[in-house]
């Protein structure tokens, strides 16, 4: 595997959700993999869960794990060809990839979309000349449009939580403070469409995914109606798609707190787990009524991150 960006790259899901079991069952039976290998994890943006499950899920394959934090313990990183560097940027990512590459086997790269240009963002311009430039295996630890390795964990846990065949997924918007980019809610529809569940999306008008994440799901703009019978309730804030208005690309569409999801939301599904990638904003995303409920699953999933992660990492081994 070069890159895992798209639920494609992982190939037959049914093959990787065994290995995630594998893993999940035996995280150090294959140590000798990761030896002398390095895989390097630049952070253009803050995390918690990505930056310490990848480098666990590196560690237990016997690999040396690099954390790089752009801008704090780096040179502040030009990322546009073109322009006159005469800004507070020092050095440019045509000459930083290629040498962060250079001292490593795999990548993992984090960097946020911009939400100002669309057309930037959706090409995932950061993230390509990774490829372009490193030459080495690129894994995407959440960059403009695709967040797969929350992906594969979110599929990992329902997988391992599903009491149906076939579950009643439910992804809903709930408000936030904040715009947020659409990687996480890209992803969690690409994988889940992919998958076999039944996937429906809750959301206020404009919210509408890029439909190249969302074939196959259905759109419902009644949030209660959306959550009937579901099984599992995926909430998720993201800003404005820009699909039909590239203008509101970006933009905070709705702050309606009566999209939080509380008891009285989880009361007409089926008993549902709740799940959410975290961090999570209390009380306006969900009450803390329902996240400190015993269906809450924000733990195990979080905790799945590690081992999405290390199949992924043992594909890249692999295939070296
Ligand atoms: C990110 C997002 O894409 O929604 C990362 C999620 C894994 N979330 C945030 O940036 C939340 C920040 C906040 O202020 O709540």
């Amino acid at each position: 595997m070069k890159t895992f960006f798209n639920v494609q790259d992982i190939g037959d899901l049914g093959k990787a959700l065994q290995e995630a079991r594998q893993v999940k069952a035996t995280p150090f039976a294959w140590k000798h993999l990761g030896e002398n290998r390095t895989i390097m994890l630049v952070f253009f943006n803050s995390s918690l869960r990505t930056r310490l499950s990848s480098q666990k899920a590196a560690l237990n394959l016997g690999m040396n794990p690099i954390v790089l934090n752009i801008g704090q313990d780096s040179w502040k990183l030009e990322t546009e060809l073109g322009v006159v560097m005469d800004g507070d940027k020092s050095e440019h990512l045509r000459e930083a990839i290629p040498v962060m590459a250079s001292y490593c086997d795999i990548i993992g790269i984090r960097s946020f979309a911009g939400l100002k240009d669309r057309d930037y963002d959706y090409d995932e311009t950061v993230l390509k000349q990774f490829v372009e430039f490193g030459g080495k295996p690129v894994i995407s630890l959440e960059s403009a449009t695709v967040h797969p390795c929350q992906a594969f964990a979110d599929l990992i846990t329902i997988e391992e939580y599903r009491r149906k065949r076939r579950p009643k997924v439910v992804m809903t918007w709930a408000p936030h403070p904040r715009a947020l980019p659409q990687a996480v809610p890209n992803s969690f529809a690409q994988w889940m469409s992919a998958a076999d569940v039944e996937l429906v999306i809750a959301q206020p008008r404009g919210y509408e995914l890029d439909p190249k994440f969302t074939s196959g799901a259905r759109i419902e703009y009644d949030q209660m109606k959306a959550l009937e019978g579901a099984d599992f309730v995926y909430a998720k804030n993201w800003s404005c798609p820009g699909v039909s208005d590239p203008s509101a690309y970006g933009k905070v569409l709705s702050t309606d707190m009566g999209w939080t999801v509380d008891a009285a939301h989880m009361a007409v599904t089926d008993n549902a787990w709740f799940m959410h990638c975290l961090p999570v904003r209390r009380n306006m995303i969900v009450s803390d009524e329902v996240i400190d409920s015993p269906r809450s699953l924000v733990i195990p999933e979080a905790a799945n991150r590690v081992v999405s992660a290390q199949v992924v990492m043992k594909r890249m081994l692999e295939s070296l």
